[in-house]
């Protein structure tokens, strides 16, 4: 087993896997900037070391330092959590060369998954439905207006060192082509020093739904089933379930068979994502996301299975603990990612001090959160407070719980998203689980129905202002309101 994991990141995912150290009684280390002094996750490991200013490219980005640190601390392994250097193959090759055991996959699976154009080709090769596309990389205007022509219109050109949206080009006909080609390889290159890209057919409303993989070192792969992410916005993730509701028994017993088959195929080890696109009962493969997401804990909640912990004994040398039989998916659990932003102002991010803080909790809730009453969110760094997860036995369930704790979560002194929660919560459509990935821009009412929700919670705000220290009529969003709402509009079946 290895014996002190440096926990190569901040905030919500630093603490979750210092739990998992906790609770396999491995010790862990922090590692915070100057920004994250006060940071819960530094003071929950059992050592923590500053590795340098507030900008994350002179801290949580600095792979000389963070593996000086493992060295002086002992750490033997370095768990990256996701963003900053959770899927970059120099830091793991570092690590590598050093003697320090990444918990995540090989650099050089980092760097094939990393390589969309060469994931896609990996897959093909395999037999894994893509997205009708090249299997090579478009640098002239030709070979895209002829793998186009082949494919029709629309097509969507993609940056091959990218994922995740950016850069991402829909084209609706050959007039278009050239400039979005041109548009696209400058992204591509200003933002991954790549200009190579691809083009796909492009699929005008899909779902996005996701398998959870899981590798060990013995070539054994298995899957958890499904997450569905469709609910976001500007490529954010917003909302993600599982298990999916669009995903038949049957689907998830093949696209989980191809997903695993995939991860045993490049030798994946630790836990993983494969993405897929879904639509109209067919589903294609997107792209490989080499690390824990952020999501993750929606497939805990409906497996019991601890996907960190596994990651930890993979890196370990040791077997998967539990056998593709012996997963079972139980009922169903929702994440609303709780952010500081201002929906009313197209959701900019607004951080602050947090001056009161209530989180939810009861039957079948969960909150992944790095925060605290007094805790400055930093503007350095994503603004998410926390994710809150509801599990219930099924969809409906696990809906009107998500409601329950958000007219129950109280944060003073900082704008945040949970009144846009509550109105997804109650949106017909997202209650009939009815999704796509522009379900948010195609939902215009939402916005109205958010300012309908926060109009409705004003006196109950102002009731409960006297409860929190300072400010009075400071936003207190609902919380104790549970008691009087709670049955109106957490019952509500549209
Ligand atoms: C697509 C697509 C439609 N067709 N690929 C966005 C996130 C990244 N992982 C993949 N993405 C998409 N890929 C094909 N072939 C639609 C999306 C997509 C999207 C694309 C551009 C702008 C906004 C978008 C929002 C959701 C999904």
């Amino acid at each position: 087993m290895v014996t002190k994991i440096l926990v190569a990141n901040r905030g919500e995912i630093a603490i979750r896997i210092m739990r998992a150290c906790r609770e396999m009684g491995i010790p862990s280390v922090a590692v915070y900037s100057e920004a994250d002094k006060e940071a819960l996750f530094a003071k929950y490991a059992d050592e923590a070391y500053p590795i340098g200013p507030p900008p994350a490219t002179a801290s949580y980005l600095n792979i000389k330092k963070v593996i000086e640190v493992a060295k002086e601390c002992g750490a033997d392994s370095i768990h990256p959590g996701y963003g900053f250097l959770a899927e970059n193959p120099k830091f793991a090759h570092a690590c590598e060369q050093e003697g320090i055991k990444f918990i995540g996959p090989s650099s050089r699976v980092l760097e094939l998954m990393g390589d969309k154009v060469a994931a896609r080709r990996e897959m093909i090769k395999e037999g894994v439905p893509v997205v009708p596309g090249t299997d090579e990389c478009v640098a002239e205007f030709w070979q895209a207006r002829d793998i186009a022509n082949q494919i029709g219109y629309p097509v969507i050109i993609k940056p091959s060192g990218g994922g995740g949206g950016i850069g991402m080009t829909i084209v609706a006909n050959e007039g278009e082509l050239a400039k979005a080609l041109e548009s696209t390889q400058a992204i591509a290159a200003t933002t991954f020093g790549l200009c190579d890209v691809y083009v796909e057919k492009y699929l005008s409303n899909p779902r996005h739904i996701e398998f959870q993989i899981l590798g060990d070192s013995k070539g054994n792969a298995i899957h958890l089933g499904e997450r569905e992410c469709s609910i976001q916005r500007r490529h954010q993730k917003l909302i993600e379930e599982s298990p999916s509701a669009a995903v038949t028994r049957e689907v998830r017993a093949k696209m989980g068979e191809i997903a695993a088959n995939a991860a045993r195929w490049v030798g994946y080890e630790g836990a993983g994502t494969i993405e897929f696109l879904f639509s109209d009962g067919r589903f294609y493969f997107l792209e490989v996301n080499a690390r824990v997401q952020v999501e993750h804990p929606v497939t805990e909640m409906v497996t019991g299975v601890d996907i960190v912990k596994e990651g930890i004994r993979i890196a370990s040398g040791l077997p998967l603990s539990i056998k593709q039989e012996e997963v079972r998916m139980n009922g169903c659990a929702i994440e609303c990612r709780i952010n500081a932003e201002d929906p009313l102002n197209d959701f900019v991010p607004a951080p602050g001090k947090i001056k009161s803080y209530h989180s939810p909790g009861g039957t079948g809730i969960r909150v992944d959160s790095g925060v605290y009453a007094s805790y400055t969110i930093s503007p350095f760094y994503d603004p998410m407070v926390s994710k809150l997860i509801a599990w219930g036995r099924d969809r409906n369930e696990a809906i009107t719980r998500m409601r329950r704790a958000l007219y129950e979560y109280i944060i003073v002194g900082i704008k945040n998203n949970i009144s846009f929660h509550k109105a997804v919560m109650e949106n017909p459509r997202f209650v009939k689980g009815e999704l796509g990935t522009h379900f948010i821009d195609s939902e215009t009412t939402l916005i109205e129905d958010m300012k309908r929700i926060m109009e409705r919670e004003k006196p109950l705000e102002e009731k409960l202002s006297h409860l929190f220290e300072g400010k009075k009529r400071i936003a207190a969003i609902s919380g104790v309101a549970a008691i009087t709402q709670m049955h109106r509009h957490c019952q509500a079946k549209p």
